[in-house]
């Protein structure tokens, strides 16, 4: 199938001549509500401000609840033609998944699931690296083999992390035949921590490949996917099928949530907050702003899922769909983002997210390679900050901050209480928190403090999420926590432009 080309990838004279595609299109075009960066970034070079003084009111009543194993990664099938990336001995990439939560769901699909066959003796050739992806976002010139090796060791993986698995089967160019052997073989072999599978990426940015310029129709799709279901149920009955995997299309997700509800365990769609990389649009300070996006996509999806008894996960998304966009998706305000998308995401009542990445893409939380070394990118840091969350049960906030952008979110465990407030603006906050007495953990005498910072907005290095980073070989042990009193419920916290915390009382 053939994806619009990435223009970061492009020549400098074909990215100027790159018209909207379809996909661009469908993605809802041009950012709506970015401001540019640049008018924010001067924060950071000037005198110090008094804090403007606000206050977060947390209600009593309970919200939502995010799911233990809530938090989620996603990467593209190719990965999976190097069995020794996700193995028993990558105990570095186990250690960053566990950083993201004790309790979490891999998803394996992309566009590269149409370039990957099942080929369970394929002869198995590792290169140094060993790494795949960015998915390149036209298509592939080549085609990838998963032998069986990488599902027994992607099995091994699965164990030392304690995740859990979503895996693509390759609707697109696949047979019906070969996704039942290769389903039965993933099912065996992952056990219980084989949540879902899925039939195909994004049907409904498929291309035809005798007319490229062709996308399937709703028609074409669903009959196909209804023959992997009659290949594939039958083999692996036990198994849940969780479907579309949609990019955007809100028609295709409902007309096929109404249709196979009976058959599906879980709705599942993708969103990044905006894209192509070429939109002068998509800055840091655009993915500060609320986006209007959320609501058409993700609250639309999970609205579907509720009218027809189905729960919704966010299986692939990120900041900037192409890829990601440098100067943007690896910089702080990605991790900034991260941590009011995932909580944003729970509170409307989407049941997971999946971050998308691989690589050394631009959006990708984990870059490196287990050989030369894993980096934590920015956005790592935020996922690990809302990671907090799962398991934990929401309370609504409402935040004053003198009109400044600023959002918080509450939740509790069984033992304790947490808030994790973000300042999105270019001025210090001085903020009064104000917690029910009804709320667990609400009486405690303080809170202890964990900072998300970063130099600068733009960074895309030192970042510190308690004062410390995530070392190459996956350590991580906070180095500065602050003790905040909590008196009569209410304790004062102060936030440095650009920056959030995460307050937790003990035992959360
Ligand atoms: C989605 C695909 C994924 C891509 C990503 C992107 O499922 O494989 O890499 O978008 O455009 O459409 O970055």
């Amino acid at each position: 199938m053939n994806r619009p080309t990435h223009p970061e990838m492009g020549t400098p004279s074909e990215v100027s001549a790159a018209l909207p595609t379809r996909r661009q299109v469908l993605r809802g075009g041009l950012a709506a509500a970015g401001v540019l960066a640049s008018a924010r970034l001067s924060a950071f070079a000037q005198a110090p401000v008094s804090p403007v003084a606000g206050s977060v009111v947390v209600s009593a009543t309970a919200g939502k609840h995010i799911a233990a194993d809530y938090t989620g990664l996603s990467y593209e099938t190719t990965q999976l033609a190097h069995p020794q990336f996700f193995s028993g001995d990558s105990a570095a990439l186990a250690r960053y998944f566990r950083l993201l939560g004790h309790d979490g769901v891999l998803r394996i699909g992309g566009n590269m699931s149409e370039f990957s066959f099942w080929d369970p003796k394929a002869p198995v050739t590792e290169t140094p690296d060993g790494v795949e992806g960015p998915d390149p976002g036209h298509g592939s010139p080549r085609t990838y083999k998963i032998p069986a090796v990488a599902i027994d060791n992607l099995a091994k993986f699965l164990k030392l992390t304690g995740w859990k698995l979503i895996y693509g089967l390759n609707l697109a160019a696949g047979t019906p035949e070969t996704a039942a052997d290769e389903a039965e073989y993933v099912a065996k072999a992952i056990g219980t921590n084989l949540v879902a599978l899925q039939f195909g990426n994004e049907p409904d940015l498929f291309k035809h490949n005798k007319d490229p310029k062709q996308h399937w129709t709703y028609d074409e799709f669903i009959t196909k996917w209804q023959l992997f279901y009659d290949a594939v149920h039958p083999r692996v009955p036990h198994v849940m099928i969780a479907g579309p995997d949609t990019s955007y299309e809100p028609v295709w997700m409902k007309k096929f949530c109404e249709q196979e509800k009976g058959k599906i365990g879980l709705l599942t769609g993708h969103y990044y907050a905006g894209g192509p990389p070429t939109d002068p649009k998509m800055t840091t300070g655009f993915l500060l702003e609320p986006n209007a996006r959320l609501k058409d996509h993700v609250l639309r999806a999970i609205e579907i899922g509720n009218a027809n008894g189905v729960p919704y996960r966010m299986s692939e998304g990120n900041t900037c769909y192409g890829a990601g966009k440098k100067g943007v998706s690896d910089t702080f305000a990605s991790a900034l983002w991260a941590v009011d998308f995932w909580l944003q995401l729970a509170e409307q009542g989407s049941t997971g997210v999946n971050l998308h990445g691989g690589g050394n893409g631009y959006y990708t939380p984990i870059a490196g390679s287990p050989a030369k070394g894993l980096v934590a990118r920015p956005i790592f840091y935020g996922l690990q900050m809302a990671g907090a969350f799962a398991g934990a049960q929401l309370h609504a906030c409402e935040v004053n901050a003198g009109g400044k952008n600023v959002v918080a979110y509450a939740g509790t465990k069984a033992k304790g209480a947490a808030l994790a407030i973000v300042n999105r603006d270019a001025v210090p906050v001085r903020l009064e928190v104000d917690l029910p007495a009804s709320l667990e953990g609400a009486s405690a005498a303080e809170f202890s403090g964990w900072r998300l910072q970063a130099p600068s907005l733009e960074s895309t290095s030192g970042v510190t999420f308690a004062g410390a980073e995530v070392t190459t070989d996956g350590h991580w042990m906070p180095k500065k926590t602050e003790k905040i009193a909590v008196r009569k419920g209410k304790a004062v916290v102060e936030l440095a432009p650009y920056s959030a915390i995460l307050l937790c009382t003990a035992g959360f």
